[in-house]
């Protein structure tokens, strides 16, 4: 067939202005990726979503990010809200109950798990501006107090004090900003954790040779450690976005562009798609979920401090993941060069995250 219509083009004598059309494949337009994502969120719902537990494949701390997408498609595409409030309902409703360690509550051993749970209903206040969404994150925001005075600095991982990490100590100064910009009052109160815990954490050696953090101290000599995962890169930038808006202090940009460029020049493969470089191929269920936790902090970056490589990074990865990393039956993979295997909804989500993410940094 190719062969056939190959030969019969080259016996038509066009005229020129028509053979000259290029025939590069047409560029993917935010109505493209919002719809892609509409679908990839059907099948996550359909495969994964537990009505009865609130939960999506009865994950804890995986099913925080997949609540976050559900308020992050909402901001692209109006139309999916009533959909979403319903999600927020029912899991604010059934998923303490099923918190696998600690039943009845939002809390547990591990103040990141903690964190993802407090923006998810930060992020599900901004869609709906009900407060005992808002609430919710400021009560567990208390109990992320309990956590400071790590021996490394900043926050501990766990309440055993077993570990001295760099993601909880992002979401820390993450919700601590973001209560700050929507609170009426005790403003100064969430100010003041975020910018101290903000300033620690830049300047605490955890930054590689590459502005990418690493995961953590070794808590025998808070020698800096650990693999550089793309979450660490992310959270850092959603963080800094909203502590730069609630100071109006814009340095606080330059530092999270600086993060943003590390890792858009360092967690890429050859072509250019955004890579889990530290653990490629990936195929576990908790390394699965956090390239899409870096795709929404660059989205959140790209908002207020826009830069040419953070769309390039975002609309060619969510290329590749509905081009080469998409099933027939329209699950997403882990690895967003593809091609599918080990299919989860960690997986589905954080795919997700780079389609909505493109979608908000595209025209
Ligand atoms: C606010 O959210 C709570 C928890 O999901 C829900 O019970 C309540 O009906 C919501 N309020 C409004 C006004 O929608
Ligand atoms: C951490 O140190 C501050 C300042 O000394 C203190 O106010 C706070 O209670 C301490 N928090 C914890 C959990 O140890
Ligand atoms: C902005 O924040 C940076 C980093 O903490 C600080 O060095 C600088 O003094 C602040 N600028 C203003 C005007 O407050
Ligand atoms: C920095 O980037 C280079 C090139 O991508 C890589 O080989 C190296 O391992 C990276 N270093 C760290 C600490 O991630
Ligand atoms: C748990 C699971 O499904 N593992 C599979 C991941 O993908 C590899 C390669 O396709 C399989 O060999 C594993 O069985």
């Amino acid at each position: 067939m190719r062969s056939l219509s190959t030969t019969l083009l080259g016996m038509l004598s066009l005229p020129a202005a028509i053979r000259a059309v290029p025939l590069k494949p047409r560029q993917t337009s935010r109505a493209d990726y919002i719809s892609n994502a509409n679908a990839a969120t059907k099948v996550l719902g359909d495969k994964w979503f537990h009505a009865e537990t609130g939960l999506w494949d009865d994950l804890w701390w995986q099913s925080a990010n997949a609540l976050t997408s559900m308020s992050d498609l909402a901001i692209v595409d109006p139309t999916f809200k009533d959909t979403a409030i319903s999600i927020f309902e029912n899991v604010h409703t059934n998923a303490p109950a099923n918190n696998p360690t600690n039943a009845g509550s939002w809390l547990n051993d591990f103040y990141d798990d903690e964190g993802w749970w407090a923006i998810a209903f930060i992020k599900a206040y901004d869609v709906t501006g009900n407060d005992t969404y808002l609430s919710t994150s400021k009560d567990i925001f208390e109990d992320l107090l309990t956590g400071l005075n790590a021996t490394c600095g900043g926050q501990w991982w766990d309440k055993p004090h077993s570990q001295n990490n760099a993601i909880n100590n992002e979401l820390f100064i993450h919700v601590a900003a973001a209560l700050g910009n929507r609170v009426t009052d005790n403003q100064h109160y969430y100010c003041q954790y975020a910018e101290d815990h903000a300033n620690w954490f830049l300047n605490a050696g955890l930054l590689s040779e590459n502005n990418t953090f690493h995961d953590g101290f070794t808590l025998s000599d808070c020698s800096v450690e650990g693999t550089v995962f793309s979450y660490n890169q992310g959270v850092i930038l959603s963080a800094l976005v909203e502590l730069s808006a609630l100071t109006g202090n814009s340095s606080w940009l330059d530092s999270a562009a600086k993060v943003a460029d590390g890792a858009v020049k360092t967690l890429v493969d050859s072509n250019g798609v955004f890579t889990e470089t530290g653990s490629y191929p990936t195929n576990d269920l908790v390394a699965d979920q956090f390239k899409g936790v870096f795709a929404r902090g660059l989205a959140d970056l790209q908002k207020v401090r826009g830069d040419d490589s953070y769309v390039t990074l975002l609309t060619k990865s969510a290329d590749s993941i509905w081009q080469n990393d998409r099933d027939e039956n329209g699950f997403l993979g882990p690895d967003w060069q593809g091609p599918v295997y080990n299919t989860s909804a960690p997986a589905q989500s954080s795919a997700l995250d780079c389609l909505i993410a493109a979608a908000a940094v595209s025209s």
